[in-house]
């Protein structure tokens, strides 16, 4: 068979024409190897590249659209059907071709590349929903929401661990059914008189407990109380109202603990309603100095002082522990307001002379200068401290303000307030007027975990020095349990009268469940995996379960070295926000709320770390 008579599909009429022999035999051969090339690519790209709906649609559309034409052409048409024949074949030819390019343009990417055009379209929808004010129906900022790592964990290898991880979840169980059945939407339980409890600490704000408790719910894997909570958030959770409360005590427990619900579970209605609420509390900070009050009016934004707070002085815990959840609120909120409130009270600080280089307890929120000069790493002082180290690990440590205050004010405490007793028990006392009172409180303990956690970063090769520091506070508050009846710790304890580690004022022997000396044994579990530490909060574990479990929940006991408990028939909040979880990531592996990525407010309640490195929470 001549291979001219192979041709007519491919050679032009004009060539045909001028000179039907102008191929050799083996050009014709290499035509059609093109020519067969060619088809087998089109059908390759239209069947196995990636893009292969659009080239499916661009061909079979033009491929109908083509036996569309030709069905509605009419005999008459005759003609013009030819023109159009050719104009359609020439149409067809040039979408192959194009379709042949883009094919091979997707062919030649790697899978990143192709991952990074993903990555740019949906930025392009993100940033077209931001163009168009990029705000959600509450008027938010719309947030891509990524969870941050180890929100969730697994259980431990080790059967003792995992039985007694199990243990701290059945607690936890007892505590939030009791809660459920007896005080439902009340802030706290009477585990003894079984029925609901409310501080004035919240106003009328209800459901402390609930919000107090989702995180832990949450990480302990609870998730249908997790989600029944989370409904009663969204349907009852009330901030119109018109009542006083403690802006410090809302901060940390409300704020705190929505806020974390959010980044665990990434649920809006948590986002929203931290913003909401932190939006209430911003009119505390209207004072001359901009350092906040301590009550606030949630309707009428009155704020003011405690009565019993030195000149009508502000509270350096309180105004000092906004710092963590604030910085996330303006975030989340697109709003700077948040930022710069907490950012002025570090300005007015860094203003003032201290005494010693330490921070009174005391502030006046209108001349800006310090009450009474006491100072104290317990109660009325703590988390201040705590919020300077955690600023800066919260801020990728960028925050390097945060840092030096912090390294700082540990050097002032080292050097005037802690202190060795006769007995080999490390501590840290408090300061009133130049005079050292030899106490620590239970709130006190806290600070074994802080300086273990601020270890790794002391400047001047401290670093061990600080991990010894905090394992001897560790162990002076193991003390101070230990040396009572029911193995659980005092209010306070004392290093003077001839006593160590022990409670001598009536005042200062109840228990109410608090969470420090557990949460310093979890700190030092994780940096030091001293088998000791996990026996010490199975101490506890079992002491609670013996003294403070009751018929309706977990109460706390009047006087821990008496041979019977008497309870006080709360069951605090800070319980299932603290207690618990620390206990329970005490038995936990340490990458659950892993320390690279979460921080825990002075509530327990886990906030991410922004790393600027990477895309983090933001977008
Ligand atoms: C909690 O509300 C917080 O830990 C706060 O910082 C101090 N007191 C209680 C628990 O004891």
């Amino acid at each position: 068979m001549p291979v001219a008579t192979l041709l007519p599909f491919t050679a032009t009429p004009s060539r045909k024409s001028s000179s039907p022999t102008s191929f050799r035999l083996t050009e014709k051969f290499i035509l059609l190897l093109v020519f067969s090339a060619f088809i087998t690519l089109c059908f390759g790209a239209i069947f196995f590249l990636p893009d292969s709906s659009k080239l499916l649609s661009g061909v079979f559309f033009h491929s109908s659209a083509v036996e569309t034409n030709t069905r509605k052409g009419t005999d008459s048409d005759s003609n013009i059907a030819v023109g159009t024949d050719e104009k359609i074949l020439a149409k067809i030819r040039k979408d192959h071709e194009k379709a042949l390019v883009e094919a091979k343009d997707t062919l030649q990417k790697r899978p990143d590349e192709i991952k990074q055009d993903i990555q740019n379209e949906k930025d392009k929808v993100l940033k077209e929903g931001l163009g168009k004010g990029g705000k959600d129906d509450d008027n938010l900022p719309v947030i891509e929401y990524v969870r941050p790592p180890g929100a969730t964990g697994h259980e431990p290898s080790d059967p003792e661990t995992k039985e007694r991880r199990e243990k701290i979840k059945e607690m936890m169980k007892f505590a939030w059914d009791s809660y459920k059945r007896y005080a439902w939407g009340s802030n706290e339980l009477r585990p003894v008189s079984m029925q609901g409890h409310s501080s004035n600490l919240f106003g009328s704000i209800k459901g402390a407990t609930i919000v107090d408790a989702l995180d832990t719910l949450y990480v302990m894997e609870m998730y249908e109380d997790f989600e029944m909570a989370t409904e009663w958030v969204e349907k009852n959770l009330d901030f119109n109202v018109n009542a006083e409360v403690s802006v410090f005590e809302v901060n940390i427990r409300f704020v705190g603990g929505l806020l974390s619900a959010y980044y665990l579970s990434g649920k809006e209605v948590f986002r929203k309603k931290a913003i909401q609420l932190g939006e209430k509390l911003l009119p505390a900070f209207k004072t001359p100095t901009g350092i906040p009050w301590a009550l606030l009016n949630l309707k009428s934004g009155i704020g003011r002082n405690w009565p019993w707070a030195s000149g009508g002085s502000s509270i350096l815990a309180e105004y000092g522990t906004l710092h963590l959840e604030f910085m996330h609120l303006s975030k989340l909120s697109g709003n700077p307001a948040f930022a710069e409130k907490v950012m002025n009270i570090r300005k007015v600080l860094n203003r003032l002379d201290k005494p010693q280089g330490l921070y009174p307890n005391y502030l006046n929120p209108n001349s800006g200068q310090w009450g009474q000069h006491h100072v104290s790493v317990g109660g009325l002082g703590d988390s201040f401290y705590e919020y300077l180290l955690k600023a800066w690990l919260m801020s990728d440590k960028t925050d390097e303000e945060g840092k030096k205050l912090y390294y700082d004010a540990l050097q002032a405490i080292e050097t005037s307030l802690m202190r060795k007793s006769s007995g080999g028990l490390t501590y840290i006392a408090e300061w009133k007027g130049g005079l050292l009172e030899h106490k620590m409180g239970h709130l006190t303990c806290f600070a074994g975990g802080m300086i273990a956690l601020g270890a790794d970063g002391a400047p001047e090769d401290k670093t061990g020095h600080q991990m010894e520091q905090a394992a001897e506070i560790a162990r002076t508050c193991h003390e101070s349990y230990a040396r009572t009846t029911l193995k659980l710790g005092p209010e306070g304890f004392r290093f003077d009268g001839g006593v160590e580690a022990i409670a001598t004022r009536q005042n200062e022997k109840y228990f109410i469940l608090r969470p420090e000396v557990i949460e310093t044994y979890m700190y030092m579990w994780r940096f030091t995996h001293d088998p000791k530490y996990r026996e010490w909060g199975w101490e506890a574990v079992q002491a609670l379960e013996k003294h403070c479990r009751v018929e309706g929940g977990y109460s706390g006991v009047r006087d821990v070295y008496a041979t019977s408990p008497n309870h006080d028939d709360v069951q605090q909040s800070f319980y299932l926000a603290e207690t618990l979880k620390y206990l329970f990531l005490l038995f936990s592996d340490d990458d659950h709320l892993p320390f690279e990525h979460w921080v825990f407010n002075t509530e327990a309640h886990p906030l991410p770390i922004h790393h600027h490195s990477k895309k983090a929470i933001l977008i």
